[in-house]
């Protein structure tokens, strides 16, 4: 059995989880869905990050220790991705025993590969962004850009890795596509990054209190970017459970947004050449999502809760305008405006639309009977159905992640379906049909009215078959209520709409 094991970044719990964490693993739960539909062994993992100054100072504020405050926050994204529908297989916190033994282990692999060593640092660090910054990278006021702060002066002994070793083995592993980095935007982007000039990276830090110590080194502890990373390893099972282990690293699929791009596609391989692991076979960074034209940031307030989205609009609204408006890799604006706008049209109007109005005509004209393959007598329209295709493109659209084009091939038959019912008028059909339903469907001449509304409606209940089929990764929800609609016989008249327009 093929498997096939995709992660999201692990969120940092000082914030709530939000439209762009909700993004990634709405992401990542499509493709977990689909590829276990194909019969993969998927194992799909997201988390929560824990450690550092940010949580402490965070914990702080909030008048509670570290480990209440990160107990509290990582149960906040458990239950928003439990209400959005995620089927993640697992969750994993740093601060749990299982991470922080697996990281230790890597972290003695890593000084045993003679790849580490002492030095003193002196430099910016950022808190907000848990990591060092150049003085070139501040604003004209010597602030962080994207935290609007001052970055922290440091002098201090740290432990260093040496990543300028590993330059060459990188640009020959992502230009030959061996480890693959998409979209190309961001490869491009990586492999300048990696052309300036790798420097070595710090790996500790001697004045954090709220992280891992260092296993050889006690006065210090372990950098909390690199005791992230290291979660797609010890989540399943790195150092205790080898044979999990073995199963599913290396990973498939890391899904990240482009901010973290210089971490998992230069750090991350190099410090698994070192420690004798293979690399992830591909990382897929997504574009950043403005809040109506404006950066989602705390100071402006203006992060979106996913969870109120799903509760007025239904989870799968939620799930169909982030992957449906904007595509996938590139940057894009959430406006309510866009996503009430989408959901009438596409939902309300397009799918809702169709599927009552199909199943209604099936029960007002007593088309019967009605199989899961479509109605007898109507073979010559199966040739030229406009489901025939379908599987083969969503599957290409599916590997390139471009989730927009596989939803507007699954609404391209929404429309076609339309222009059939549009075009051959059923109602009419109806009227001139024969009354007795279904008896003259085998011969057709006699009475051809009748033939051709089953034929047509028949048409019409293949592509709903086809289209439900194709959405279930998509609109899980919608799948289900989708499902026991088109099993249903005798129909309730009229069928609910699925989505009831919103003014
Ligand atoms: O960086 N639009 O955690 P984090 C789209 N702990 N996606 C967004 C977004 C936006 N506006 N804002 C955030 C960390 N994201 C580390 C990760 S992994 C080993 C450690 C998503 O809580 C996107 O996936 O800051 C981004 O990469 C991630 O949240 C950053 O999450």
């Amino acid at each position: 059995m093929n498997k096939f094991y995709i992660t999201t970044p692990i969120y940092y719990v000082n914030a709530q989880p939000h439209i762009g964490s909700a993004y990634t693993t709405i992401a990542a739960d499509v493709l977990a869905r689909y590829y276990r539909a194909q019969n993969y062994d998927v194992h799909f993992l997201t988390g929560t990050a824990e450690h550092g100054t940010k949580m402490a100072t965070a914990a702080k504020a909030a008048g509670q220790t570290p480990q209440e405050f990160v107990d509290t926050n990582s149960r906040l994204f458990k239950t928003a991705w439990d209400k959005l529908g995620i089927k993640y297989d697992d969750f994993i916190r740093t601060t749990e025993t299982r991470h922080e033994s697996a990281v230790k282990k890597f972290f003695l692999k890593l000084q045993k590969s003679g790849k580490v060593y002492e030095d003193e640092y002196q430099g910016l660090y950022c808190v907000g962004h848990e990591a060092f910054i150049k003085e070139s990278e501040l604003d004209d006021q010597g602030n962080c850009p994207d935290h609007a702060r001052p970055p922290e002066k440091i002098k201090e002994k740290n432990w260093f890795f040496k990543l300028s070793d590993y330059a060459d083995l990188l640009k020959t592993k992502i230009t030959s596509g061996e480890f693959q980095i998409e979209p190309p935007s961001r490869r491009h982007e990586v492999l300048s990054f990696i052309e300036q000039g790798l420097e070595d990276i710090s790996i500790s830090r001697p004045h954090v209190e709220w992280a891992i110590p260092l296993p050889w080194d006690t006065s210090q502890t372990i950098y909390v970017w690199l005791d992230e990373l290291f979660n797609y390893c010890s989540a399943i099972g790195y150092g205790s459970d080898q044979e999990k282990f073995n199963t599913y690293w290396p990973a498939d699929l890391h899904l990240i947004g482009k901010d973290i791009i210089k971490f998992h596609c230069v750090i991350w391989p190099a410090l698994l050449e070192a420690i004798g692991e293979p690399w992830p076979k591909k990382i897929f960074a997504h574009g950043f999502f403005t809040v109506d034209g404006q950066k989602i940031s705390k100071s402006l307030g203006n992060a979106i809760d996913p969870l109120d989205i799903a509760n007025e609009y239904g989870i799968d609204t939620l799930r169909y305008f982030m992957l449906r408006d904007i595509p996938f890799g590139s940057d894009g604006d959430f406006s309510h405006a866009r996503l009430k706008a989408r959901y009438n049209a596409d939902l309300a109007n397009g799918l809702g639309n169709l599927v009552s109005r199909t199943l209604n005509m099936i029960e007002q004209y007593s088309i019967s009977p009605l199989t899961k393959g479509g109605l007898r007598g109507v073979k010559e329209l199966d040739s030229q159905h406009p489901i025939d295709n379908l599987q083969s493109k969503i599957d290409t659209h599916i590997q390139n992640l471009a989730f927009d084009k596989a939803l507007a091939a699954i609404w391209n038959i929404i429309s076609q379906a339309d222009e059939l019912i549009e075009e051959t008028k059923p109602w009419e059909l109806v009227k001139s049909a024969g009354k007795t339903p279904g008896v003259n469907a085998k011969t057709p001449g006699v009475d051809e009215a009748r033939v051709k509304l089953e034929q047509v409606l028949s048409q019409l209940y293949q592509s709903l078959v086809a289209i439900n089929e194709h959405l279930a990764p998509f609109l899980p929800d919608t799948h289900a209520k989708l499902t026991d609609l088109l099993a249903a016989r005798p129909i309730k008249k009229p069928v609910n709409p699925l989505f009831a327009r919103k003014k």
